[in-house]
């Protein structure tokens, strides 16, 4: 047998044991394992009943992620159906005991087993859409059989997790088991051990009717195309769910299986399993060993109340860690935490939150006037006006203030975090922690790392941003470091298209139907077109004479168009903030076009997305390069967690792998041509192409080298 599986029996139940850490993974082995266990159990005859259980952290992760990029380049296809009718057909009944996870492959395998018992906290789901995929292992089949189609669909399509008190609700689980989990799955196996076995796939009475499965499969379509908008595997697993509930199980399973295959052959399989292992890899730092120790951050404090600084006050206390919220005066302070008080109520109106939680949460934001206190918090985060002499007097005061070991971060999206730190006497202490607005919802950290940053200082805070809900990236001090610093490009390009005569809505269409959240446009009317305008003026003497600039967002600034603030900015906005276009705004363009020379043209789609997505691409590969990220990967995850990037593209420079970096690369020469310097090919972009490599190939290679 296995070493990944053990068999032990107490008394007259058999208890396997699946053993494959950390996550046991349904990996090579393992199938093969518990095979040859379930023949054990029914050869022996003082064996009346077994049960499975995980060992470590959880029950079963699903199968293991791992292997799904050896199926596709080629390697063998192994199928976990055989077990899984193999457990259902056994002569002794099998119970699933569930803690921690049961996910895919792992829901799959518990709903084999003839029963499922479970602790409180464990959680079971269907999570394979997340990684561009379908479950593959009759999950779609007997799901419905044991819940029901509306259910079935929603956790096939959607993804998201049900709790085991949920599940038990849905008949899913059969019993909760507090306190010993093995003892009492045990125990209930003897219950069961004389009672004839339920197999879940010759359940149809949870089938419903032809007329209601049409309703529930037409509604969860409209949901999926909606919430999931450019994504194929939610589509995939209705469909195979609706074979469910039209054929038998056996031929269910095929439908499963050949939907299962297209789909993970896909490009957006292959993209989101790239950002499934990037967002655990990211937070991988070659210097700075997972033995680094790290600071303590039980008490925290932010510098300015406005959006920015009132939203992280909020990320602090949501994760439970008291936090003091300092402005300059009364007023600021008051609006800041009444602008806290809104948030909070419109996530207990929408649900997220429940009243006692807010209120808990509310008590532990105290707003103060002066830095009294601050000698008490293991970390300060400024988030005041973006200007450097502001910043480096907050920084200042905070040297004074803190007691040494605190750790003084700044939310700067642009400034220089080395210059920032000169204005203390510990530089060490000092660090970037770029937030993304809104604050408390984004889940975007750039971690920014000062030349003189401590390991402890950045260990400590890559640890807080996942205790914080975030994921958090590293970056080195650049201007507008990694994501900010790509941009640029990206919006400039936006403005240029508009200049050269392509519409507004045009510009942004073209970006949301690439599978952006938004378009350049509406984006930069969200934020504030002033804030650009602000930076432009600031760095406006490091810019290269004789080189284009876009003018059409400066222009509406000096108009008092800001944006959605404003009420008018690149669109119009009713009071509700909808967007409509502005009729006088394409006449108004074409004459400050015509002012500076620019020749109007018909404009495609597929130019405008190339443009936006490559500029994007050629400004990473420039940072990468730089050193400024430290991966590929590491860009991918800032672009799909701060800025709308659709995650089954995998991020900017995995799409540019997937189309290929010579084809990439000579679009980029085709712009640099037709645009001039803006457009010269990062040098590490020309040479990977030139030598047919990947961005994917250049991470495994710096990686071996580090
Ligand atoms: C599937 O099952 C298809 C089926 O229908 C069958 C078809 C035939 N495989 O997340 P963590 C690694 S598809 C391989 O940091 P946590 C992970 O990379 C699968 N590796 O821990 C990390 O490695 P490292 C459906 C896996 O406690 C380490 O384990 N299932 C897998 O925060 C720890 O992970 C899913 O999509 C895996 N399946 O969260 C579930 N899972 O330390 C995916 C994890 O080297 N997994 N690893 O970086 C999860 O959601 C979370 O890992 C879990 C634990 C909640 C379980």
């Amino acid at each position: 047998m296995s070493n990944l599986i053990k068999v032990n029996n107490d008394n007259d139940v058999a208890i396997i044991t699946i053993d494959n850490p950390p996550v046991n993974a349904l990996g090579p082995g393992v199938a093969e394992g518990i095979w040859a266990a379930i023949d054990e159990i029914n050869r022996d005859p003082a064996v009346k009943a077994a049960i499975v259980i995980g060992a470590g952290r959880t029950f079963v992760a699903g199968a293991d992620i791992k292997e799904f990029g050896k199926m596709t380049s080629g390697g063998p296809r192994r199928s976990l159906l055989p077990l899984l009718l193999h457990i259902e057909d056994s002569a002794k009944p099998v119970v699933m005991a569930i803690h921690g996870q049961a996910f895919g492959g792992g829901l799959e395998l518990a709903m084999a087993g003839h029963y499922r018992v479970a602790s409180p906290a464990a959680q079971v789901g269907q999570p394979e859409v997340n990684l561009g995929i379908i479950p593959g292992a009759a999950g779609t089949q007997r799901l419905p059989r044991l819940i029901g189609v509306a259910k079935a669909v929603e956790m096939c399509a959607g993804g998201k997790p049900v709790s085991a008190r949920e599940a038990a609700a849905l008949g899913l689980i059969d019993r909760l088991i507090d306190g010993d989990l093995r003892a009492g799955a045990v125990a209930f196996a003897r219950e069961v051990a004389s009672k004839p076995a339920p197999r879940a796939r010759e359940r149809t009475e949870k089938l419903g009717t032809a007329a209601e499965n049409a309703a529930i499969l037409t509604s969860a379509r409209a949901v999926a195309s909606k919430k999931q908008r450019g994504l194929k595997a939610p589509l995939a697993a209705i469909d195979a769910v609706e074979a469910a509930t039209k054929l038998p199980f056996e031929e269910g399973c095929q439908v499963e299986a050949k939907l299962f295959t297209e789909c993970l052959f896909s490009d957006q399989s292959k993209a989101l399993i790239h950002v499934f292992f990037g967002e655990r890899e990211v937070a991988k730092i070659p210097d700075i060993p997972k033995e680094t120790p790290v600071l303590p951050v039980n008490r925290a404090a932010v510098v300015g109340s406005g959006t920015m600084g009132g939203g992280i006050a909020m990320v602090f206390a949501n994760a439970g860690i008291p936090v003091l919220l300092k402005d300059v005066d009364e007023a600021a302070l008051d609006l800041g935490m009444s602008k806290i008080r809104k948030n909070y109520a419109n996530s207990v109106q929408r649900g997220r939150f429940t009243q006692t939680f807010v209120d808990e949460r509310l008590q532990l934001i105290t707003p103060v006037l002066n830095y009294n206190a601050f000698s008490e918090v293991d970390m300060v985060v400024e988030a005041v006006f973006e200007g450097m002499t502001l910043k480096k007097t907050v920084f200042a005061d905070l040297d004074r203030a803190c007691r040494k070991g605190a750790i003084l971060a700044s939310n700067t999206s642009t400034l220089s975090i080395d210059e920032i730190a000169s204005a203390t006497s510990r530089p060490e202490a000092v660090i970037g922690t770029h937030f993304f607005s809104p604050a408390n919802v984004m889940r975007l950290l750039e971690i920014v790392r000062g030349k003189k940053s401590s390991k402890e200082v950045i260990a400590t805070c890559m640890q807080l941003s996942k205790k914080l809900g975030k994921i958090g990236v590293l970056v080195g001090n650049c201007r507008g470091f990694v994501g900010n610093r790509m941009f640029g490009p990206y919006r400039r390009e936006a403005q240029f298209l508009v200049e050269e005569g392509a519409g507004v809505e045009a510009v942004d269409q073209a970006l949301v139907e690439f599978g952006n959240a938004m378009g350049p446009l509406a984006t930069g009317d969200l934020a504030g077109l002033d804030v650009g305008w602000r930076i432009r003026k600031e760095y406006r003497h490091l810019e290269k004479p004789g080189i284009r600039q876009p003018f059409a967002e400066d222009r509406l600034c000096e108009m008092g168009r800001y944006g959605q603030k404003t009420v008018r900015g690149w669109y119009c906005y009713d009071e509700n903030r909808r967007p409509s276009p502005d009729p006088e705004l394409p006449a108004m363009v074409r004459n400050w076009s015509a002012e500076a020379g620019i020749p109007q043209r018909k404009i495609s789609a597929e130019e405008i997305v190339d443009r936006c997505i490559y500029a994007l691409v050629n400004e990473g590969a420039r940072i990468l390069e730089e050193g400024y990220a430290l991966r590929a990967v590491d860009i991918d995850i800032i672009y799909l967690n701060g800025y709308g990037f659709p995650a089954y593209r995998g991020g900017p420079m995995w799409h540019a792998d997937t189309v290929g970096l010579q084809k990439v690369y000579e679009r980029v020469c085709e712009f640099h041509q037709q645009h001039g310097e803006l457009w010269a090919p990062a040098p590490l972009l020309k040479r990977l192409a030139e030598t047919g490599k990947t961005f994917a190939e250049f991470d495994k290679e710096q990686l071996a080298a580090a």
